[in-house]
């Protein structure tokens, strides 16, 4: 009965360990019943589906492909875990917001190839020092879109110049608190991190005066608005504008020189992801120089990765507006990580000009 007892533990015991080596691996290399899966939490339109299907065939990793428009969107289905994310591609601000949520897990820097591909001025930024957290993806500035069949060109430089009464329901904006507040802000020459209640409520009136011009405030279509000749200006971000250009040649864009925002965006693993194997492969495709040029020739926006910014056409790599020289982003302000009181501030007035409007 002894000797029984004893081999029944034993066999517990193995059956014990099997099962703990199969979570093991399942956290390592994480089969998921057989099948390698990536899940990709990246902003609408920000990646080549040609790239993603070539991935696919090279690694046999199915990548699943989620999509937010926003960075706070972006923020709160990762902080509500619902879903395992492997990778995400917040900006600059919020993967500070991010990492002080203890939401991410550092990049184990040894599985990385291909780093020295980034340009310096993209790499140990303030926000994610010696990238323990985050790889560079894309990076560009907030500015105005016009169409040179309504605007004379020339006409418009500045944030007040959109709110000319010749506009009235000519303006669209991209829906994003941060960057509408911001832009108002700037139109006052303020900072577009301001954590003074009185001058944002001052940007806040400003935008509610705003609204007549204010054909609609939208996400990705307002590139199909813009190439369809149906608002007169839109205000985006450069890659978007790109995007509009490449399909309408009447589109413009430009950075207000009284200030404007400059933003990364960097990839980042969120505290929930499982499939490890998949993400360092994900990372180390997309630093490649031939993959990433090939991404940034897709999406329209400016690439970290110097060595695939080479492989761009010259009238690419050499546009300014895109690709703003080192002395243009000094003018420009990266967003700060704002206390959340000061976040619940910004959101709240920004909704509360989207109501009126
Ligand atoms: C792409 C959105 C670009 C992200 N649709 C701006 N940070």
């Amino acid at each position: 009965m002894k000797r029984l007892m004893s081999l029944v533990i034993v066999i517990l015991a193995v059956c014990g360990l099997l099962g703990f080596s199969a979570n093991q691996l399942q956290q390592n290399d994480a089969p998921d019943g057989g099948k390698k899966v990536l899940n990709l939490y990246n902003w609408g339109d920000y990646i080549d589906p040609a790239l993603i299907q070539k991935f696919e065939r090279q690694t046999g990793v199915h990548v699943n492909l989620e999509t937010f428009d926003s960075n706070e969107a972006m923020f709160t289905k990762i902080q509500q875990g619902g879903t395992s994310y492997d990778l995400a591609v917040p900006s600059d601000y919020m993967i500070e917001k991010l990492r002080s949520a203890h939401l991410l897990l550092p990049l184990n820097q040894s599985r990385v190839h291909g780093l020295s591909n980034i340009g310096h001025a993209f790499l140990n930024q303030p926000f994610d020092r010696n990238n323990r957290y985050s790889i560079p993806y894309f990076w560009g500035t907030l500015g105005i879109v016009y169409n040179d069949k309504m605007v004379k060109p020339g006409a418009v430089q500045h944030w007040n110049d959109l709110w000319a009464k010749k506009y009235r329901n000519q303006v669209m904006l991209v829906d994003s608190a941060r960057d509408v507040m911001g832009f108002a802000l700037a139109s006052n020459h303020a900072s577009m991190n301001t954590t003074d209640p009185a001058t944002l409520r001052a940007a806040q009136r400003k935008l509610e005066r705003l609204s007549p011009n204010v054909l609609a405030i939208v996400g990705d279509e307002i590139k199909m608005y813009m190439a369809q000749n149906s608002a007169a200006l839109a205000v985006d971000w450069s890659g978007d504008a790109s995007e509009m250009i490449s399909n309408n040649a009447h589109l413009h864009y430009v950075v207000p020189s009284e200030g404007s925002n400059l933003w990364f965006d960097n990839l980042v693993i969120p505290k929930t992801a499982k499939h490890f194997d998949a993400i360092y492969q994900f990372l180390n495709f997309m630093l490649k120089p031939e993959n990433a040029a090939q991404n940034a020739t897709y999406v329209g926006y400016a690439t970290p990765n110097m060595a695939a910014k080479k492989r761009l056409p010259k009238r690419v790599r050499n546009d300014r507006q895109f690709y703003p020289d080192t002395q243009t982003m000094k003018h420009l302000q990266v967003y700060k990580n704002l206390s959340p009181n000061m976040v619940g501030l910004y959101n709240d007035l920004y909704l509360e000009f989207k109501m009126h409007h």
